[in-house]
């Protein structure tokens, strides 16, 4: 089968907008709200193992803060304080303070000049998804971008793999996804694909024996990548014939 599509992860993956973005947004919001909850580094590394905006902040209240109680119903609470947080990103976005991971464009431009289909697949909502995508490359490049809550269960249940390949009329083994996280490499395992991970600070130790590839970067001319597990690759940076000969 030949390579037809690429499909991306956004949070980690295409950008590090966690640590400085997301984290930095939910603290933004709990101020707002009057709350003295403070999501340090170390913290939101482990919060991070809870895909998803409200499901963090729902976490987090029921596992950090017990005695604390919501409005009532707690959901409606919890649904305007992660819209406030969205608001909080997207202006860290489109202030231009997350930049693209290494390699991120490059390979974009090179799959697209070969009428390589491209795709999304994120656990986080559909608006701060869009505004990286605006920010930084070209919301038209991508056939699907398949965001929160469009399906009912996120990542690491396959259900926005699957979506995107109903979507796109495609098998499986017609695509090759990247990932940076172990929750996002098992939702595409399980959706059958094939994985690249480029790993960051927050997931470097996590477990990814189920990938084809894994990678610190894709890496650029001037900056080359480092293969973590996985078969070499005798280019200083991840390239279309990379992706092809995980088909081989
Ligand atoms: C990303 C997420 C998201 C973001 C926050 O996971 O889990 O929840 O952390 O975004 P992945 P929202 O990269 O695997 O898609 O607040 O919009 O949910
Ligand atoms: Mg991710």
């Amino acid at each position: 089968m030949p390579l037809t599509a690429l499909i991306f992860d956004v949070d980690g993956t295409i950008a590090e907008t966690e640590r400085d973005g997301h984290r930095v947004a939910f603290n933004q919001a709990f101020a707002e709200a009057g709350l003295d909850w403070q999501w340090s580094v170390a913290l939101y590394g482990k919060l991070l193992l809870v895909p998803g905006g409200k499901e963090r902040i729902e976490h987090y209240w029921q596992q950090y803060q017990p005695q604390f109680e919501p409005p009532a119903p707690a959901a409606a609470w919890i649904a305007g304080l992660h819209q406030r947080k969205t608001l909080y990103y997207r202006d860290r976005i489109t202030q231009g303070l997350i930049p693209l991971r290494p390699g991120i464009k490059r390979l974009i431009t090179e799959a697209r000049a070969a009428g390589i289909r491209l795709a999304i697949a994120t656990t986080s909502a559909l608006p701060n998804a869009m505004a990286l995508i605006e920010r930084s490359l070209e919301p038209d490049w991508f056939e699907v971008i398949a965001a929160g809550d469009i399906v009912p269960q996120k990542k690491p249940a396959p259900d926005i793999y699957t979506y995107v390949l109903q979507q796109m009329q495609l098998a499986p083994e017609d695509c090759l996804v990247f990932e940076d996280s172990e929750p996002g490499l098992i939702a595409a395992h399980q959706a059958s694909l094939r994985t690249v991970v480029t790993v960051h600070n927050y997931t470097q130790t996590q477990d990814f024996s189920t990938a084809q590839l894994v990678l610190d970067h894709l890496g650029e001319p001037e900056q080359p990548m480092q293969v973590l597990q996985g078969q070499a690759v005798d280019t200083p940076y991840f390239t279309l014939e990379t992706a092809r000969s995980l088909f081989a």
